[in-house]
């Protein structure tokens, strides 16, 4: 099946955006954190976390495991939804593993909004903070997983790629023309 999903990259705070999901690189527990976590929480209000803290744990203090997502409300963001995924830690020792976790994140999510008839997802640069995966390498196993997971979900129009830095937005700017 073929989809003609458009990629697009765009240099904002991913809490401005208005499309119908935004993806939060969230952490196991989905009760917060810092960085794109701490500041998708802190547009949304109280109501994303007691929603976050209604979903099941699958163990005590996880509710999202790494290469998963879990989808909420958008509660006070102009979203309908938030999608939350948590992305892996880099490890040098496991680049492979690493790379694989990573194109889960991104093949969850496609998933999970295609399920929720979601047609436009804004994703920000998951595990390339806190989490210190390399930012070129992160961004290529992010433009190739998404382009697969798309050609199983017809719906879904409509992809950006949100950077915060000039950086991210270069180098996802070259592999969306070229990969
Ligand atoms: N809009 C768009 N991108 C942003 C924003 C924003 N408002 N704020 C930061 N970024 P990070 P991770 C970029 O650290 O590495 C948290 O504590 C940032 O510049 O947010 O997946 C969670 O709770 C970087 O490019 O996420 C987890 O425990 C990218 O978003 C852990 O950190 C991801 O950086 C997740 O770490």
């Amino acid at each position: 099946m073929k989809n003609r999903a458009s990629l697009s990259v765009v240099r904002a705070d991913i809490t401005m955006l208005r499309v119908e999901a935004i993806v939060n690189a969230a952490s196991h527990s989905l009760l917060g954190g810092g960085g794109v976590d701490g500041a998708i929480h802190a547009a949304a209000g109280p109501g994303l976390l007691a929603e976050c803290q209604r979903l099941p744990e699958i163990e005590p203090g996880i509710r999202c495991r790494t290469g998963e997502a879990r989808l909420t409300g958008g509660h006070l963001l102009p979203v309908r939804a938030v999608i939350h995924t948590v992305g892996p830690l880099w490890n040098n020792d496991a680049p492979l593993e690493c790379d694989a976790l990573l194109a889960s994140c991104y093949r969850a999510c496609v998933s999970i909004a295609a399920m929720h008839r979601l047609r436009s997802i804004a994703f920000p640069c998951i595990s390339t903070g806190l989490n210190g995966f390399p930012q070129q390498r992160a961004a290529q196993v992010a433009v190739t997983s998404l382009r697969q997971a798309l050609a199983a979900s017809p719906g879904i129009t409509d992809i950006r790629f949100v950077c915060i830095s000039h950086a991210d937005t270069v180098a996802y700017q070259h592999l969306v023309r070229t990969t």
